[in-house]
């Protein structure tokens, strides 16, 4: 999954792509790049961020979503506004990645629901405005876990199929250095609820402490961190920079399956 984020004020790419003919650019070299899903956002989610309206929202997305319509991959509405996923869906969307996991807006798990689209549920602690202000866990992976699967059973009660759905532990969203790198060490544990994993760990604040990179020199941190979420089961993995992760992606695929091309699923075998 590619990302296009475009806002004057993400922490990863802000400003970047705010004029629609380089966010569309920037999408098309994202598919070419070889990325399967294009996640278009419109409403920055940095610690200490307060929103915009829907109205700015959709001004800023849907030319975007209209402009990589049939550019070969899916698009994705990076929302928590049923008024801006509904038309991003009439534009040409066909996926909908909400971090509040339908707690934002009453109206988007129906929405979903009706459409049949594809969604993803991200665990996110408090508001962006807040989340990083001193955020505690029992156990960040059980809590996380328990909050996920509380929220799929949300959405399937909300006539959400349960295959239409995907969890994401919110990499950075109300998480210390710590959680995330515990919650990264033990994915699998939140792969265990059965649904594919989605895992948005590009240019974050936490690989900064550790490699001391700006956000735009993070391309590496992220190829391994990803390569160790893909081994502990993530399905879906959400960056800026698709050529580095995708080659890391590939040669960890074939790494831990002993073959290439790997044109089969890894499935467990048994040996009598
Ligand atoms: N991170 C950001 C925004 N949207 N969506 C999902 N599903 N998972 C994430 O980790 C996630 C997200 C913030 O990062 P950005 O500002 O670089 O887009």
């Amino acid at each position: 999954m590619g990302v296009v984020n475009v806002t004057p004020d993400s922490f990863s790419d802000g400003g970047q792509f705010l004029d629609p003919h380089a966010a569309v650019e920037q999408g098309r070299r994202l598919v070419a790049e070889g990325a399967d899903i294009v996640d278009v956002g419109g409403e920055s989610t940095r610690p200490g961020s307060g929103g915009v309206s829907a109205e700015e929202e959709l001004r800023r997305v849907l030319p975007v979503v209209e402009g990589l319509a049939g550019a070969g991959a899916t698009i994705s509405i990076d929302t928590s506004k049923a008024a801006v996923a509904e038309a991003a869906l009439d534009a040409g969307a066909g996926y909908v990645n909400d971090v509040t996991a339908f707690r934002g807006d009453p109206e988007l798990a129906g929405l979903v629901a009706d459409r049949g689209v594809d969604c993803c549920l991200m665990h996110m602690l408090g508001t962006p405005r807040t989340m990083q202000e001193d955020p505690r866990y029992d156990d960040v992976v059980a809590d996380v876990k328990a909050f996920l699967e509380a929220r799929l059973a949300f959405a399937v009660a909300e006539g959400v199929a349960q295959e239409r759905v995907m969890l994401d532990p919110g990499i950075g969203f109300g998480k210390t250095l710590e959680h995330n790198l515990e919650l990264l060490a033990r994915l699998d544990e939140i792969v265990a609820l059965g649904r594919p994993v989605v895992v948005g760990v590009s240019r974050k604040s936490f690989l900064g402490r550790i490699t001391g990179r700006e956000p735009g020199e993070r391309a590496v941190a992220t190829a391994a961190a990803n390569v160790l979420a893909l081994e502990r089961g993530a399905s879906v993995f959400r960056v800026h920079d698709v050529p580095e992760t995708l080659d890391a992606l590939q040669v960890a695929t074939a790494t831990l399956a002993g073959r290439w091309p790997v044109t089969t699923p890894r499935t467990t075998t048994t040996t009598t």
